[in-house]
């Protein structure tokens, strides 16, 4: 009889094998190390990271646990049920709820994705430090929240989205199976931020010309998957190019502090990138003079799926383009009465140029009337009159093309983990 401890480590070994395969690839990448995971719990998220495309649909947020800790919202904000829906330990933002709002996002509607809970931090004694071996000279940086706040300040407008915004609909359009927090349209928030910006802050900390990678590490608790595999802090590596550009220490948001949910008191803000590049309560930023990984640039954020190299895509970096009705689902319109529809699109790549709208399956389409200004990395107000005829189920559809002269398109390519969805939506309505 083969006992349990031989076999496992036969699937191991096998499994071993797999690693040194894939980690050999990253090495000629770059000279790659696991940051912060051990090489056993490495070995387990690349077995299941392999194992992922043949797992049934998991719709419903990925039951995530604080270290020693019980499963709860982990939400401060109140969170009424006209504007959100509860994912787990997540909220999504009701689309309907936005059309009382603004250009810019409330926080009272602003989605959350949280891998734990919201930590209550105490801005007096929190404080950043700055560390690693792409600094000049030795010894960590340390900057309070006073220093942040000394250095000039930067205020930019921009959404965070979560790459998997939209993931839902690869399953009830496109029949795809995919795993994570089946979100609809609502992971998304455009907000102003107000901080400094992370560039000013590396060059005061002696960034050096042989960085690479910065690494910011978030102080919310550590987070360990459903099969208790603990991954540490959540943290995902940015290129020094775009930790240079135009990342933001945020400490403001809408020009009040930031609020507990969204990172209080300083957040990193990546504009147009995955929500998960927008680390917040950041507590440290390594800067290295090699490429760094984290399980957010390994096994999640990439394309995995048939269409994909075994190691997935490269890591994800810009979100991409989208279209939202300010509508309920299965909203009730009365017929013969002219409607004016609202909605939202928004563009990772470029300015939103132009936004189409179809009641009739795609045979007609009508140009929306954009509101806003459009720019690239924030959202463009739209409506348009609609008057229907005739009562029964209908399905509205809005397509919007950028400045890279990309247009939503019908279907997106499957990937495992059902990131960045970007084709039409079909929002069923009926017709009273
Ligand atoms: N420290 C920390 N930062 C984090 C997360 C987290 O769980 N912990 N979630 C990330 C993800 S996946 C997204 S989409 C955004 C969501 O930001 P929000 O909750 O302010 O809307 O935060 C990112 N930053
Ligand atoms: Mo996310």
């Amino acid at each position: 009889m083969i006992s349990r401890e031989t076999s496992e480590e036969a699937s191991e070994e096998a499994s071993e094998e797999e690693y040194d395969r894939r980690r050999h690839a990253q090495w000629c990448a770059g000279e790659a190390r696991a940051d912060g995971v051990a090489r056993r719990d490495m070995l387990r998220l690349l077995a299941a990271a392999g194992a992922a495309a043949t797992l049934p649909p998991v719709l419903g947020a990925p039951r995530a646990q604080a270290a020693g800790g019980a499963v709860a919202a982990g939400i401060v904000k109140p969170l009424p049920a006209d504007r959100f829906t509860i994912r787990g330990t997540n909220a999504e933002t009701k689309f309907e709820a936005l059309a009382q709002t603004g250009f810019h996002t409330p926080a009272s509607h602003f989605f959350v994705r949280n891998h734990t809970a919201t930590p209550r931090l105490d801005a007096k004694t929190w404080s950043l430090k700055i560390w690693g071996d792409g600094l000049r000279g030795a010894g960590t940086r340390e900057f309070t929240l006073a220093d942040l706040k000394r250095l000039p300040s930067t205020t930019r407008t921009a959404f965070v989205e979560c790459a998997g915004n939209g993931r839902s609909f690869f399953t009830t359009q496109q029949g795809g199976e995919v795993s994570g927090t089946a979100w609809t349209l609502g992971a998304i928030g455009n907000a102003r931020w107000r901080g400094v910006r992370l560039s000013e802050v590396l060059r005061r900390a002696g960034v050096s010309r042989h960085a690479v990678d910065v690494l910011p590490s978030g102080l919310d608790a550590e987070y360990v998957t459903d099969d208790g595999t603990n991954l540490g802090r959540v943290r995902r590596p940015l290129p020094l190019s775009k930790a240079m550009d135009d990342v933001i220490l945020a400490y403001e948001m809408n020009g009040a502090p930031l609020p507990a949910d969204h990172g209080y008191p300083v957040r990193v803000l990546v504009p147009a990138w995955v929500g998960i590049a927008s680390i917040k309560w950041v507590g440290d930023i390594e800067v290295s003079s090699t490429p760094l990984y984290s399980p957010w640039n390994t096994r999640f954020y990439r394309l995995f799926g048939d269409q994909y190299p075994p190691e997935g895509s490269a890591p994800l970096t810009r979100q991409t383009l989208k279209s939202a009705f300010e509508l309920p689902w299965n909203a009730s319109l009365p017929a013969a009465t002219t409607h004016h529809l609202t909605g939202r699109s928004w563009s990772a790549a470029g300015a939103i140029t132009r936004v189409d709208i179809s009641a009739d399956e795609g045979r007609t389409w009508h140009r929306a009337h954009l509101k806003d200004t459009p720019h690239r990395a924030t959202w463009t107000r739209w409506t348009t009159p609609w008057r229907p005829n005739t009562p029964g189920p209908t399905t509205l559809l809005a397509r919007a093309t950028d400045t890279t002269n990309h247009t939503q398109p019908e279907t997106t390519a499957h990937n495992t983990q059902g990131y960045l969805f970007d084709a039409v939506v079909r929002h069923a309505v009926r017709v009273v």
